[in-house]
């Protein structure tokens, strides 16, 4: 599956903490859009999609959240509790994120700009095209 959990390095003093991340470096593609998502109230569910040729990194900044991927042959849930790891989510990659705590901050690097037309939002469809590719 093209999905890859990773830790950054914290930089800490008396001061507290900060983690910088680098296009290319840090982040493996040219980072060319931010989002972030939070106020997710109980059982609610984002995502339900893949995407076509988006990679992104997903970072839960503040509180936790759970994410499901599916690659069409296996499907893992990754929590998303710690300011520093990332999950690097590559493209046809089914994707839920879901258990957001009240506090949650899920901050999202994206290596397209938006584009309706980079989602698959039909599960059935997804899987037939990994089938059709694989
Ligand atoms: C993803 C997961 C992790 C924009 O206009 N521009 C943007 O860059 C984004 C991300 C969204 N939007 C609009 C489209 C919708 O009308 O914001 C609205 C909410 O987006 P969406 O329902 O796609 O949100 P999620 O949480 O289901 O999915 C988002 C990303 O869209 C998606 O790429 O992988 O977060």
């Amino acid at each position: 599956m093209q999905v890859t959990k990773f830790k950054f390095k914290q930089h800490e003093n008396e001061l507290g903490s900060l983690v910088f991340l680098e296009s290319c470096r840090d982040i493996p593609f040219t980072v060319k859009r931010v989002y972030y998502i939070y106020g997710v109230g109980g059982n609610l569910r984002r995502g339900l999609h893949a995407h076509k040729t988006l990679q992104q990194a997903l970072i839960c900044i503040h509180g936790s959240c759970k994410v499901v991927l599916d690659d069409g042959t296996e499907r893992v849930e990754v929590v998303l509790d710690d300011p520093t790891e990332g999950l690097h989510v590559g493209n046809y990659v089914w994707r839920e994120m879901y258990d957001f705590s009240p506090d949650a901050v899920l901050l999202v690097l994206a290596s397209e700009y938006y584009e309706k037309e980079d989602y698959i939002h039909d599960y059935d469809e997804f899987i037939k095209y990994i089938k059709e590719n694989s």
